[in-house]
């Protein structure tokens, strides 16, 4: 460095004090700020930068974005926007990109834009917060006819903005290595980033995202571009289902501080997957466009059904779920000031969405029903078999009830029950088979722990109505069992059991029997799994004994190293354990069952578009996608929903 540059720097630091000091509670309280430390808050980061060149590509200066993760595995974002402002901020005094790097919450300040900023993740943090948890971090700019170049570090301002060259091209490129002091795992998922930048492309038609892999073994590169934006979305979400009529119903409406976009089309199945987004956030939670949107879908269709003589006066109309059956549905919103509500901050909480949804979608609906009679036709008969069976499961339901099989206090002779009564500390394992289930109810502690032996496969839900599942008696067993009703009669409250633990063979036959459960708790107990009550034992693969020591392993790479260790010689030949059923009572609960010992794995779903397409591929008509997915994903020990 120069004298000069020297004592630039020493200024400029001193200038800096303030400012510097304002990223120190990022680094100390990192969960604030990006939720975790875990593998999420690391994907995090990049989609703080992405989020920035989407704002510019919805304010129409930007069309392509890249993304690289590099061999380092630092990522770099490049951007052919306008280039981050390099004017000095009027108050500060200091280069505003350098502001929008220092400064927590300085993001989306500077310039008119032209448009509103839109994206911005769940925590919405900005380039700061990256800054303040990487390593490294380095922006070069592209304005002006030059190239601007500043670097920072852990919070902090490492380098003078500098011109580095000369360009007559305009855009933005960030390169950032995340900082191992701060995360567990510094290493980015390609699948994790694909996903989510699959998903942008989608909700902001035209812009190009690219995402390469440049590590060593792993290069991939992939185009995500969608002129068709949602429509494409939904097609997508629908290439493993039957579509039952031609035509994605597609509307845009735009407003001056707010738009709507709203994509849909009936498949042949009994599960909705209606999916909402505000500002590019999916809000699981709903909010107010769901409600808009639902109550828009119950109205038009019973409407359209009545003028069109589908149902009679006299006849009840259809409800909510009737016409949401098989339904893929897409809504987002775009507005400038998104209030997020709820337990995860991801309900939309501006009331006035509601209306606005609800109109746009009145006129929009209905007008395509009118354009298109046929296709009108089949979803209309589609409601009204969904509003008969809706009928004739409450019928059934009634019936069961009287018979009192779901709500009386009779359990199943199945169960071993446990004598502990407060939910909180019991558990409840789902066993596969009557052997291993006999095994598991000598071993297991009688205190805290219920068994449940289950009889071959469960029914295949993803194929059958309620009405229909509430006649498998394995599916009565459990519903019975765990105490918490089903469908739109669960009740979380009732639960007896905080732990559902599923275990079954470590073959694959055990991996289908944990599907089909998975399966018909997603679909039909959806809140014990997003509950977090829902969780995978995982039974030994290998026994290896030597001398007196019994070891027991739960892959084979876990094998291999305890042979290197313990050496291969003078040891019984392993015992591979081909089901739970092999394990006698003592076993099953050493390796399987005892708190202290055992490792259980929690189900959870982050992403319901993935898990909807996992369930269908996995338990739908399709037969390649299925074998595709298998084949893919066979080297998986668990099924990661
Ligand atoms: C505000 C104003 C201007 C550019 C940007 C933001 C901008 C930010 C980012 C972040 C990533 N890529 C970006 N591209 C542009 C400039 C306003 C002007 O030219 O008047």
């Amino acid at each position: 460095m120069t004298a000069a540059a020297d004592v630039k720097q020493q200024q400029y630091n001193a200038e800096q004090i303030q400012v510097l000091e304002g990223l120190e509670p990022v680094r100390k309280r990192p969960g604030m700020y990006i939720g975790t430390t875990g593998p999420r808050g690391l994907h995090h980061l990049v989609y703080e930068v992405v989020d920035n060149s989407v704002d510019e590509a919805l304010a129409g200066f930007c069309k392509n974005i890249n993304v690289v993760i590099q061999k380092d595995n630092s990522i770099v974002v490049e951007d052919d926007g306008r280039g981050m402002p390099v004017d000095n901020h009027p108050k500060l005094g200091i280069p505003a990109v350098e502001v929008i790097h220092t400064v927590l919450h300085a993001g989306g300040k500077f310039g008119e834009g032209g448009g509103y900023k839109v994206s911005g993740g769940l925590h919405g943090v900005g380039a700061s917060v990256v800054n303040a948890l990487s390593e490294v971090m380095e922006v070069e700019i592209k304005r002006n006819g030059k190239i601007y170049r500043q670097v920072y570090s852990r919070g902090k301002t490492r380098t003078p903005l500098e011109v580095v060259g000369e360009s007559r091209r305009t855009g933005s490129r960030t390169m950032f290595r995340p900082d191992p002091e701060i995360f567990e795992e510094v290493e980015f998922q390609y699948d994790v980033l694909e996903h989510r930048l699959r998903e942008m492309a989608f909700l902001n038609k035209g812009v190009k995202i690219t995402l390469k892999d440049e590590r060593d073994g792993k290069k991939r590169s992939e185009v995500f571009h969608y002129e068709g934006g949602i429509r494409e979305y939904v097609k997508h979400l629908n290439s493993n289902k039957e579509p039952i009529h031609p035509d994605v119903v597609y509307f845009e409406v735009r407003k001056k501080d707010y738009e709507v976009e709203f994509a849909a089309q009936y498949t042949d199945r009994y599960n909705e997957l209606i999916l909402s987004y505000a500002n590019n956030i999916n809000t699981t939670e709903g909010g107010a466009h769901m409600v808009g949107l639902k109550s828009a879908l119950t109205r038009v269709l019973n409407d359209y059904a009545r003028r069109n003589k589908y149902i009679k006066d006299n006849e009840e109309g259809l409800a909510g779920e009737d016409v949401r059956e098989g339904l893929t549905a897409i809504v987002s919103v775009k507005l400038t000031q998104p209030q997020f509500e709820g337990q995860t901050k991801t309900k939309l909480g501006n009331s006035d969405m509601r209306g606005f949804v609800e109109t746009a979608t009145n006129e929009n609906l209905t007008a395509f029903l009118e354009e298109n009679p046929q296709q009108a036709k089949v979803i209309l008969d589609k409601c009204l078999r969904a509003a008969r069976a809706r009928e004739a499961a409450r019928k059934a339901r009634d019936l069961t009830r009287r018979k009192s099989v779901l709500d009386s206090i009779a359990l199943p002779g199945k169960l071993a029950d446990c004598a502990e009564k407060d939910p909180a500390l019991s558990e409840i394992f789902i066993v596969e088979g009557d052997s291993a289930g006999g095994s598991a109810k000598m071993g297991r502690d009688r205190h805290r722990q219920a068994i449940l032996p289950l009889r071959g496969k469960i029914l295949n839900v993803e194929k059958a109505r309620l009405d229909k599942i509430l006649n498998s008696e394995e599916i009565k067993n459990m519903i019975t069992a765990f105490g918490c009703n089903v469908g739109d009669d669960f009740n979380e409250d009732k639960l007896r059991y905080h732990k559902i633990i599923i275990m079954t063979d470590a073959d694959v036959d055990g991996a289908h029997i944990r599907t089909l459960l998975l399966t018909f708790f997603y679909r039909y107990m959806r809140p014990l799994i997003e509950g977090g009550y829902v969780y995978i034992a995982q039974p030994p693969l290998y026994k290896t004994v030597k001398g007196k020591e019994v070891y027991y392993t739960y892959s084979e790479r876990e094998q291999e190293r305890l042979l290197e260790e313990i050496g291969r010689n003078n040891i019984q030949p392993p015992q591979r354990y081909k089901g739970l059923g092999e394990m006698d009572a003592e076993q099953l609960w050493e390796t399987t069952m005892d708190y202290e010992k055992r490792t259980l794995i929690q189900v959870t779903v982050d992403n319901l578009a993935a898990a909807d397409e996992i369930f269908t591929t996995l338990m739908g008509d399709k037969v390649p996608p299925r074998k595709k997915f298998i084949e893919e994903n066979a080297k998986y020990a668990t099924l990661d929903i």
